[in-house]
């Protein structure tokens, strides 16, 4: 069994989907990061940097914070999701690194002066607004050479898809990247995401593009 300390964000849904896609028992214990629950001692313990997603496997007794280290720990754990060695083991590993390093912080940024503080700062709408379209201008030129990041469905697109989807917050038509709209709505489809969706939240639904 796995406790699962997460959130309705991004980073959250990596870790919920993963859990869901590789079918491993869990328990959710929801961090609410608006009332800042994640400065609360014993989620501390587990997650230095006071953010989510955790998990503790009970099998190992090992804990786990930071998303791409999760979604490394539970595909070593389970063989699914990555492939063992190769090209496209490597492959996945750029993608997974480039969206923890790249799209994740820069969509982040963008999702706060974009969405939540318009109109604040000119120069900071400006940056994160085109670097995100620069991001997905990069997944869409894979994406036009792979059907998954790594060739296979893997856990670097299970790090990804998460941000796509808040596409809106970040002022991105998907039908200007016409391969990110394939792939989003393909991974969209699958009945692992579409649950690991709705954890925390059950009412959370998957934003749709036509
Ligand atoms: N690099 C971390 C980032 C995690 C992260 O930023 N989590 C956000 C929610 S998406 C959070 O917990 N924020 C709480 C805070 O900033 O105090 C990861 O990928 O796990």
């Amino acid at each position: 069994m796995i406790d699962l300390f997460t959130w309705s964000t991004p980073n959250g849904y990596k870790a919920s989907i993963a859990l869901e896609e590789m079918g491993l028992d869990y328990t959710v214990h929801p961090i609410d990061i608006m009332k800042d629950e994640q400065f609360q001692p014993h989620f501390l313990k587990i997650s230095p940097n006071n953010r989510i997603p955790a998990i503790v496997d009970h099998d190992t007794g090992q804990s786990v914070f930071e998303s791409g280290a999760i979604l490394i720990y539970l595909a070593s754990k389970t063989g699914q999701l990555l492939a063992k060695d190769g090209s496209r083991h490597w492959q996945a590993m750029e993608w997974l690194m480039w969206q923890m390093g790249g799209f994740g912080p820069m969509l982040g940024q963008a999702h706060h002066f974009l969405h939540f503080n318009p109109g604040k700062a000119d120069y900071a709408e400006q940056r994160y607004g085109n670097e995100a379209k620069r991001l997905y201008g990069v997944l869409d030129r894979r994406l036009a050479v792979e059907e998954y990041l790594a060739g296979d469905y893997s856990i670097a697109d299970i790090a990804t898809w998460p941000w796509a989807a808040r596409f809106e917050w970040q002022q991105i038509d998907l039908n200007e990247f016409p391969n990110v709209k394939r792939w989003y709505k393909a991974i969209a489809a699958r009945p692992a995401v579409q649950t690991g969706y709705k954890v925390p939240n059950p009412e959370r639904e998957i934003p749709q593009v036509d």
